[in-house]
Order: structure tokens, then sequence, then C-alpha cells
């Protein structure tokens, strides 16, 4: 594979926070990964977080296993039938918004997704998609490489 020669390049490590991942940290993440339930639906990408959630589309909720992976993308599956249903499109708009600790909003252009997480962990489904959204379309006050 070979391409250009030798020089080991001593790249200065720039990993920012934990979602930042260098390629070597994406390869042992993904090799450990591969018996986990969801890896198959990761489609290759690292699953930075997971966990049921509740989606409600009109009068409904469903519950779905969301997951958060290097992309960034959101998937959910439905954990019965054991398929993916949908994705929550990702764009540099896209904002999450907590209302309480269990429900929280994911803002995308065309649709406002109404999430719950009936274990309560809606703040940290929001810091984690703030930070994705940081990392990979910028507006970072406190994500200076150093
Ligand atoms: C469905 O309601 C589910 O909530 C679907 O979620 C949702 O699709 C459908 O919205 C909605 O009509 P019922 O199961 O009560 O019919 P899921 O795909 O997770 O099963 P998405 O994926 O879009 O939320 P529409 O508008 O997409 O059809």
């Amino acid at each position: 594979v070979g391409s250009s020669a030798a020089a080991p390049a001593h790249k200065p490590s720039t990993a920012k926070n934990s979602f930042d991942l260098s390629d070597a940290q994406k390869l042992q993440r993904l090799e450990a990964q591969k018996t986990e339930k969801w890896h198959v639906f990761a489609e290759g990408e690292v699953i930075l977080k997971s966990g049921f959630v509740n989606k409600r589309k009109g009068l409904f909720a469903r519950k779905r296993m969301l997951l958060l992976t290097t992309g960034p993308r959101l998937i959910y599956i439905d954990p019965v039938q054991m398929i993916k249903k949908g994705e929550i499109p990702w764009s540099a708009e896209l904002r999450a918004e907590i209302k309480n600790f269990k429900i929280f909003f994911v803002h995308t252009p065309n649709r406002t997704y109404y999430l719950d997480d009936p274990e309560g962990y809606a703040i940290q489904w929001v810091e984690a998609i703030d930070n994705m959204s940081k990392l990979s379309y910028g507006d970072a006050t406190d994500v200076t490489s150093s």
C-alpha cells in the first residue's frame, strides 16, 4: 500500500475530546465493537453512544435503539424486529435541545424528533449530540486543540 515513503510523520495528537478519535483509536474501537449486538447497524462506524429511547411521531411513540456514531450519524433501530428504521439526517443545522431529564428534541431543518429516554439520561444525549456537532461542523468555543 506504501504511498508516500518512509517518514512516520510524528503527527501531534489532535484529539479534542473523547469523541474525536484518531484513526488508530477508531480501528481499535471497531475491532472491539464487532461482538456487540448493535454493531451491524453502525455501517462501519464507531458507536459513540447507544441507548433505548421512545421516538414520538403523531400520537404514538415507538421504542427504538438510538445509536450515535462517528460520521456523524444518528441511527434508530427497532429492537424487536432488529431492523434499522431510519436515521436522523445530520447537517450543520442539526440541534439538540433538552426539555427535562427524560425528554429531548433533535431539530433538523425538516423535522423535529421528539425523543424520550425512560432512564432519564436526556442530558447526556444532548451533550453527546452537541459535542459531535461541534467536532464536525465547528462553532466550538472550548474545542481548541493545542
Ligand atoms: C410511525 O407510526 C412510526 O412512528 C415511524 O417510526 C415513523 O417513521 C412514522 O412516521 C410513523 O407514522 P406508527 O408505527 O404508529 O405507524 P419508525 O420508523 O421508528 O417505526 P419515522 O422513521 O419517519 O419516524 P412517517 O411520517 O415517517 O411515516
